[in-house]
């Protein structure tokens, strides 16, 4: 089953958003598979975001993303990636659809409250960023055949 990484930033702690973000989640019927509250060293940000070095936004990006506890995240299940990255909206908030996470909670850019992967190269290089392999969590949900009808 896919897995993705997603991140709750700075913003989204500090205006209270976590509960509201990881519940859209798990209601699609994504699976939780590892979590923690953290705070992103300079150096981290910098790999986690190298694809960024060199645009005009890299250093206010790096600012941004270390100015507070971020909550790290891995989710799981069926498309994980696209089905994160459509519940999460555009980049832009004030292009992304009502109903979306930024459509919903976030106004700029520069505040967009979460970080999703985009690929399953990322996903793969992110999860391995941020978590070791004890850290995610195998477990069976009993909800899982009301999710998945093969
Ligand atoms: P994504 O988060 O939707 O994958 P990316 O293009 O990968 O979007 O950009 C990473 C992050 O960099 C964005 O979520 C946002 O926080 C920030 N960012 C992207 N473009 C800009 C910009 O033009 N100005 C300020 N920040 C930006
Ligand atoms: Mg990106």
């Amino acid at each position: 089953m896919e897995k993705t990484f997603v991140m709750i930033k700075p913003d989204g702690v500090q205006r209270n958003l976590a509960g509201n973000v990881i519940s859209r989640l798990e209601n699609k019927g994504l699976k939780l598979k590892g979590l923690k509250l953290m705070q992103i060293s300079e150096s981290l940000a910098k790999t986690h975001y190298g694809e960024h070095e060199g645009k005009p936004f890299f250093q206010s990006l790096i600012d941004y993303i270390t100015s507070g506890p971020v909550i790290a995240m891995v989710w799981e299940g069926e498309n994980a990636i696209e089905v994160t990255r459509n519940i999460m909206g555009e980049t832009d908030p004030k292009k992304a659809a009502p109903g979306t996470i930024r459509g919903d909670l976030a106004l700029t850019i520069g505040a967009n409250i979460v970080h999703g992967s985009d690929s399953p190269e990322s996903a793969e290089k992110e999860i391995g960023l941020f978590f070791s392999q004890d850290e995610i969590i195998d477990y069976n949900l009993t909800l899982e055949s009301w999710v998945y009808q093969d």
